[in-house]
C-alpha cells in the first residue's frame, strides 16, 4: 500500500487514471450507444476524450456508424498516436467482454465495406440494418454519405471539401490553443460557420429531409446516422431522425436508455453525470449508516 500516492491520486480530480477501478466498478449503463465519425488517423480526432466516454459508459450494444478510421486522411499522410491505438483496443475489448459491438462502415473508411457481412475479433461489419428499441420502434441505422449530394455526384469534390474541412480544423485548434492561454472557453470554428452559413445550413436540412424519407419509403420509425458531424434528435415529418454527432468536434453520441428512449449526449454530459453518480452513491451510503 502506498497511502501517500493513493491520497494524491484521489486529490487529483475524477477523470485520470486514479478513477479506472472506480470506472470499472459502476459505468453509466445504456442499452444501446451508437457513435460515428472518430476519423482516427488525423489530427483533428479527440480519441482521449472518446477513451474518457468509452471508460465511463456500457451498453448492450454499441454501434460504431462510420468513419471510426480515417482512410482519406491515412492515404495522404501518416499520422497515428497511441490514443488511436487505445480506442481500437478498447472497442475490442468490449467487444470480447459480451458487448454486441456493430460497425457500419462510412466514406472514410470505405476500404472495410469490401468485409462487409464478415466479423472480424468479434465485431459485426454491416452496409446498414435495423435496430428495435425496447419500446419497439425500428430504426435504420447507416452512415448517410449515400444521401450526400455532393458526395453522390462527385467524389472529387468531397475530397476538395475534406481539404478545406482539414483546414478550418487545424485553425480551429490553433485558434483555440490560443484561446486557452487568453483564458477563454473552447469554441468551434466550423461549428459557428456551419451555423452561419446558409449553404451550409441548406445542405444540412437536404440531408437530413433525404434520410428521413429513406425511413418513410421503408416504413420504419426513425434513421439514426453520422456523417455530417451535427448530432441531432427531432421529428421530421413523423420519422425521428437521429445524428450521434462525432469526435472531432461535438464530442457526441446517441444513447437508448433501457425504456427504449433515445437521446443524445455530451463528452462533458457524461463526465458531468459520472461525477453525480458517485456523489448520489456517496449519499446513499452516508444514509444507510445513518438508519
Ligand atoms: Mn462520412
Amino acid at each position: 500500500m502506498k497511502p501517500r500516492e493513493q491520497f494524491m491520486d484521489d486529490a487529483h480530480g475524477l477523470f485520470g487514471d486514479a478513477a479506472d477501478g472506480d470506472e470499472k466498478r459502476d459505468p453509466l449503463r445504456f442499452r444501446t450507444i451508437w457513435i460515428s465519425d472518430i476519423h482516427l488517423g488525423t489530427t483533428g480526432c479527440q480519441a482521449e476524450r472518446l477513451m474518457e466516454f468509452l471508460r465511463a459508459t456500457e451498453s448492450d450494444t454499441l454501434y460504431l456508424v462510420g468513419d471510426i478510421i480515417d482512410g482519406w486522411q491515412l492515404k495522404r499522410r501518416w499520422y497515428w498516436e497511441q490514443s488511436h491505438n487505445n480506442v481500437v483496443q478498447t472497442v475490442l475489448k468490449k467487444a470480447k467482454k459480451g458487448t454486441n459491438v456493430i460497425f457500419v462502415p462510412g466514406n472514410h473508411d470505405e476500404v472495410i465495406r469490401q468485409f462487409i457481412d464478415l466479423d472480424f475479433g468479434g465485431i459485426k461489419i454491416r452496409d446498414e440494418l435495423v435496430h428495435v428499441t425496447a419500446d419497439g420502434r425500428r430504426m435504420l441505422v447507416l452512415h448517410g454519405d449515400r444521401f450526400d449530394g455532393v458526395i453522390a455526384c462527385a467524389k472529387w469534390l468531397a475530397y476538395v471539401g475534406d481539404s478545406l474541412y482539414t483546414m478550418i480544423l487545424k485553425f480551429n485548434q490553433w485558434f483555440n490553443s490560443w484561446r486557452a492561454r487568453a483564458g477563454l472557453p473552447y469554441w468551434s470554428l466550423s461549428q459557428y460557420l456551419k451555423s452561419k452559413v446558409k449553404n451550409a445550413v441548406n445542405y444540412i436540412s437536404s440531408f437530413e429531409d433525404a434520410l428521413a424519407d429513406e425511413a418513410r419509403k421503408r416504413g420504419l420509425d426513425g434513421v439514426i446516422c453520422g456523417h455530417i458531424h451535427k448530432p441531432e434528435i427531432r421529428d421530421i415529418g413523423g420519422v425521428t431522425y437521429c445524428n450521434d454527432g462525432d469526435w472531432v468536434e461535438s464530442l457526441s453520441a446517441l444513447v437508448e436508455e433501457p425504456s427504449g428512449e433515445l437521446r443524445l449526449v455530451s463528452w462533458q454530459e457524461i463526465m458531468q453525470l459520472k461525477k453525480a453518480g458517485k456523489t448520489k452513491a456517496a449519499a446513499k451510503d452516508k444514509d444507510l449508516v445513518l438508519a
